[in-house]
């Protein structure tokens, strides 16, 4: 029998045990307790009830093709002005050349976000959906975070349901987490005061899901937000998981503190990482899969994570910009030979898969 330090995990353990739902105090529990091996216990537990053995990766491919934005978040190193010198605009040949150029390693999905620039046209976005999909019919493209489809539909003048159904028909497979940040009114005013509320961020996916889109949520944690502003939301993501089932994946994302307004905080801690992963499988009981972005959290805490809840190891990336403007010091690929003996030396099972998990298949190399 596992002995918690904790005894306030125990009854925690009685409610995961019986497959009932945690609550808000339980949120903040799993959060504060120092008993981060109970928490990554109870994590586990669920993991395996969910998916056995099994891990999952992806041959990806991520594409930023701007990274001119209007906004200036407070915890972002990526976007900049126009008159930067790091300012760049990918035309959309350079864009399909690079896709091109990674096809022999066969990748499966694009992974497509960017700034919100001030002056490319609604159809620069449509066309490399469109050109994407005409020349790499097999990848699936996953592209535009909420705050990117908001302003899409703005640039289209449509409304935004419109504006994802002519996105879909162009090839759009589904779409990323990312944007979410926290959804606290208190913290976006400090960290992303020109940025869509949260309310709007779930509205976006809730439409999307609506339209037939699939989607992935994630949560920024290690900034200036409180352990009951984490519970928060994960919770209104869980309720709206409740109403459309749209949501695929969950991916906390570690604050990376360089080059930003924010630097004057330190990282995350390899601790905190793993619990945020941990308590994310716990609260999010509706949520297929938890994945570890090693990227942000580097390989060696992504792959004892397997063991406190994630399911899911992301995937070969190839080119990453957008943590590693902001200090990632994490290499920018990862080979599929390293990913399978990371995850066979956990204990687990390594399997590849699809975007939406429709699928997956062993490896056996
Ligand atoms: O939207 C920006 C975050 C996101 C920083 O859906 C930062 O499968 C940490 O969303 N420190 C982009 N985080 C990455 C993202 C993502 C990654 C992997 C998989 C998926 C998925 C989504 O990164 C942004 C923002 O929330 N971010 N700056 C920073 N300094």
């Amino acid at each position: 029998m596992f002995e918690y330090l904790d005894s306030s995990l125990v009854k925690i353990e009685a409610k995961v045990l019986a497959g009932e739902r945690l609550s808000f105090d339980d949120g903040v529990t799993l959060w504060s307790t120092p008993d981060i091996l109970g928490v990554g216990h109870l994590a586990n537990h669920v993991r395996e009830q969910v998916s056995g053995n099994e891990t999952f990766f992806i041959h990806n491919r991520h594409i930023n093709p701007t990274n001119i934005c209007i906004h200036s978040c407070q915890f972002c190193a990526f976007g900049v002005k126009g008159d930067n010198p790091d300012a760049y605009v990918k035309s959309l040949e350079t864009i399909f050349d690079d896709a091109a150029a990674y096809k022999g390693g066969k990748v499966s999905e694009f992974h497509i976000v960017g700034g919100l620039h001030p002056d490319l046209p609604y159809s620069y976005y449509l066309d490399m959906v469109r050109g994407l999909k005409e020349r790499f019919q097999e990848v699936h493209i996953q592209a535009f975070t909420a705050i990117e489809l908001d302003y899409l539909a703005e640039l289209a003048g449509k409304p935004l349901d419109e504006t994802l159904k002519e996105l879909l028909d162009a090839g759009l497979g589904s779409i990323p987490g990312g944007g979410a940040e926290i959804f606290a009114k208190r913290v976006r005013k400090k960290i992303c005061n020109e940025k869509l509320t949260g309310k709007m961020w779930l509205d976006t996916h809730e439409t999307a899901h609506k339209v037939g889109l699939k989607s992935n949520a994630t949560m920024l944690y290690g900034h200036l937000e409180t352990v009951e502003e984490r519970v928060d939301h994960l919770i209104q993501l869980r309720e709206l998981q409740d109403r459309t089932g749209g949501f695929v994946t969950f991916i906390p994302l570690s604050f990376h503190p360089e080059n930003t307004v924010l630097d004057f905080l330190p990282s995350t801690s390899g601790q905190l990482d793993l619990r945020a992963l941990a308590v994310s499988r716990l609260m999010l009981d509706n949520f297929p899969h938890v994945k570890a972005f090693w990227i942000m959290i580097t390989p060696r805490i992504a792959q004892l994570s397997l063991s406190f809840g994630a399911d899911d190891m992301d995937g070969t990336v190839v080119e990453e910009k957008i943590i590693h403007a902001a200090g990632a010091s994490t290499d920018q690929i990862f080979h599929q030979s390293t990913i399978i003996a990371m995850i066979r030396e956990a204990g687990r099972v390594p399997m590849e898969r699809d975007t939406l998990y429709e699928e997956t298949r062993p490896v056996h190399a």
